[in-house]
């Protein structure tokens, strides 16, 4: 699929901020790719299509999650903010044909992390957090790590969602802390 047509199906399913962010984490993708290497269609296609499913309403998926086999229900004993990445992973296969692996892996898990996150998954990761419109307490932190350390970026990220979700007596999802103590490992 070419990135503009991308761009046109994902726009009527977003508010104009939401889709904004989009634009911006696909710019910021594509530079981290340039830095790191990897596929800068395939970065861009991800990134367009990374939200595609956080404007519907979470009852319609819940639904989706439990009648999918391929997503696990625990996700449904977390924050319905964590929903949006798995379901429109499996969305865009069902109705748009897009079944690369990578694509559908960086979608999945562009909230929560995951252990084993490929250069494509960290890119995603990464991106949605530091994007110009983004504001978190320690981003600059991020952003500077992310120009020359992918790992450490994310690992910063990692570790700043799980501080602020603690801070709020949240819980965490599994694979975040999975995440994070992998990366912690091979850091130090
Ligand atoms: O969809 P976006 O707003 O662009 O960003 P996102 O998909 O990364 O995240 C939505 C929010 O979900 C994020 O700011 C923190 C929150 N959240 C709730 N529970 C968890 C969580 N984030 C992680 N990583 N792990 C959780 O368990
Ligand atoms: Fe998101
Ligand atoms: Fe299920
Ligand atoms: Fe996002």
């Amino acid at each position: 699929m070419k990135i503009d047509e991308a761009v046109e199906i994902v726009k009527p399913h977003l508010t104009k901020s939401r889709f904004e962010h989009t634009l911006r984490v696909a710019d910021t993708a594509v530079e981290l790719t340039d830095v790191f290497g990897g596929s800068r269609e395939k970065i861009e296609l991800a990134a367009v299509f990374h939200d595609y499913a956080k404007c519907k309403p979470a009852e319609e998926m819940k639904q989706f999650i439990l009648e999918c086999d391929e997503l696990p229900n625990n996700l449904l004993d977390y924050h319905h903010e964590l929903w949006h990445g798995p379901v429109a992973s499996v969305l865009i296969d069902r109705e748009y044909g897009i079944i690369d692996d990578e694509i559908k892996s960086a979608i999945y898990c562009h909230t929560t992390g995951k252990e084993k996150m490929s250069r494509m998954d960290r890119i995603i990761f990464v991106a949605d957090y530091i994007e110009p419109g983004r504001s978190f307490p320690g981003i600059d932190e991020v952003r500077k790590a992310a120009r020359y350390d992918l790992q450490l970026a994310s690992w910063m990220a990692l570790r700043n969602t799980i501080q602020f979700l603690v801070s709020k007596n949240a819980t965490v999802y599994p694979d975040t802390f999975y995440a994070y103590n992998e990366l912690t490992r091979q850091i130090n």
